[in-house]
């Protein structure tokens, strides 16, 4: 090889690595994923407004995902979770339960609307989540903070999913920003990572059992869902999730994560990211948000305020072998030397 058909030879490698950096840059669509069910004792009656419906408890987490070519796992869970809503907004709201026959409900019953979202169950989750208004159909939040109140590190293999109820190819737009300051006394955030996004109608739907039977419950108390308003519309969809890294929000590894927050599509932050900090700002935080899907209208599944963490490809693990056996070979050469200064002690 000559030096200039070894620059180029180089150069090359740099493309491809640039390449595969860009590519781990994107927020992707999820491929397939894995749940692991946890069965619970059926109850009910729950709350006199739900006398006749039954309860069974059941949480399905997701355990590991795919999207692109990595695989991904669960490494961490948020401990709190705040519901943001602008006063002037109505009191409305809706929520979803995966359904098993007429009234007789997969998960357990949540009587706060935050708590509902907070965990992993893909068996609930929240309705039109931002879009704003007050009809039946509107969730009338504006953010959703997801929080670590110890704080998280960032590290490249990092990632935040959001799962989203809904049927292949119209799965909702949202918008999503790492919180990177946090106000831990009066629990709101001082600081956030770039504003990210995904934009409506992405594909596919996923469901690891096919698509599902739902029934949307509607309340009209903000975040107290111990009185529903409403409980017979239904729907069957499936669930479509996309995952975000760290390298999405242009943080660098290293840097504290408070958690994440979550966004109507409509929101925009008018390229400060410092006006997502007070979402009564109108400017910023619309209050005529829509429920369509290039609007407020995402279907949150229940898997919230869960980091994932990217799985070594089989090649690292094989890399790290051939490391490792050079090591062990180190090391006998260190106990062979060491054992002949003995000898000669
Ligand atoms: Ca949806
Ligand atoms: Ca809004
Ligand atoms: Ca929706």
């Amino acid at each position: 090889m000559t030096a200039a058909q070894h620059r180029l030879f180089v150069a090359s490698l740099l493309a491809i690595g640039a390449g595969a950096q860009g590519a781990l840059r994107a927020q992707t669509v999820i491929s397939s994923f894995t749940t692991t069910t946890f069965a619970g004792s059926p109850n009910g009656p729950v709350t006199t407004d739900e006398t006749n419906f039954t309860f069974n408890n059941t949480v399905t987490s997701v355990t590991s995902f795919t999207a692109g070519s990595t695989a991904y796992q669960v490494s961490g869970t948020a401990d709190q979770v705040f519901v943001r809503r602008n006063a002037v907004n109505a009191t409305q709201s809706s929520v979803w339960y995966t359904s098993t026959g007429t009234g007789v409900f997969t998960a357990a019953h949540s009587e706060d609307y935050g708590q509902l979202l907070l965990g992993n169950n893909i068996n609930r989750g929240s309705d039109n989540t931002f879009a704003n208004g007050t009809g039946p159909t509107t969730g009338n939040i504006e953010r959703l903070d997801f929080v670590f109140t110890g704080s998280l590190t960032a590290n490249a293999s990092m990632g935040f999913a959001v799962f989203d109820r809904g049927a292949s190819s119209v799965h909702d737009g949202f918008k999503i920003a790492l919180i990177t300051g946090w106000d831990g006394v009066n629990n709101v955030p001082t600081a956030y990572s770039q504003l990210f996004f995904q934009a409506p109608n992405w594909t596919p739907a996923l469901n690891a059992g096919g698509d599902f039977d739902y029934t949307l419950f509607r309340y009209n108390a903000n975040n107290d869902l111990s009185a529903a308003t409403a409980a017979t519309e239904t729907g069957n969809q499936g669930i479509g999730g996309v995952v975000f890294t760290i390298g999405n929000f242009n943080v660098a590894p290293g840097t504290p994560v408070y958690g994440y927050s979550l966004f109507g599509y409509d929101v925009t932050d008018a390229g400060s990211s410092a006006n997502l900090i007070d979402y009564t700002n109108t400017t910023f935080f619309p209050t005529t948000t829509d429920g369509a899907t290039g609007g407020g209208g995402i279907d949150l599944a229940a898997v919230n305020g869960i980091t994932f963490s990217a799985i070594p490809e089989p090649s690292t693990w094989a890399l790290g072998g051939v490391t490792l056996a050079g090591l062990a070979i180190a090391a006998r050469r260190r106990a062979t030397s060491k054992a002949g200064v003995q000898t000669a002690s």
